[in-house]
């Protein structure tokens, strides 16, 4: 069995789901945070066979898409001679970060 650890952006994670229970995957979303934009993301964890693993990624891969996001670098300590004004810079976010990581032992009372 593998956990697969997906983490999207938040503007996927409806249509995400929405696939995942049509293709019979079990799935837990969790509310998370990007550590370079800060922004808020979706992580996904998903508990499924060996098998079964290409067919998820194929699912993620069909709903997240790439978008390119602005983010203003955080401005330094005020007051400095090197100080100066910062300009946003453009990032490519997604479609999905995806970790698949071996189970070694899933129950379920
Ligand atoms: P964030 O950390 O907010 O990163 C958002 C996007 O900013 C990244 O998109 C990447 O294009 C860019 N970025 C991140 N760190 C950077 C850096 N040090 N320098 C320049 N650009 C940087 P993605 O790569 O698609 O990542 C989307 C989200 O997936 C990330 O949000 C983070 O929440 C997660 N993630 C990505 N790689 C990860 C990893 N190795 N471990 C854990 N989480 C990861």
């Amino acid at each position: 069995m593998k956990l697969v650890i997906a983490i999207v952006q938040d503007k996927d994670s409806n249509r995400l789901s929405n696939a995942l229970v049509k293709h019979n995957f079990r799935a837990t979303k969790l509310a998370s945070t990007g550590g370079f934009l800060r922004a808020g993301n979706t992580t996904f964890m998903i508990g499924v066979e060996d098998d079964q693993v290409e067919d998820v990624l194929s699912v993620i891969r069909t709903n997240c898409k790439i978008r390119d996001q602005l983010v203003t670098p955080v401005s330094p300590m005020s007051g400095t001679t090197e100080s100066y004004l910062p300009l946003p810079v453009e990032v490519q976010v997604g479609g999905a970060t995806v970790f698949v990581m071996p189970v070694d032992r899933f129950e379920h009372f």
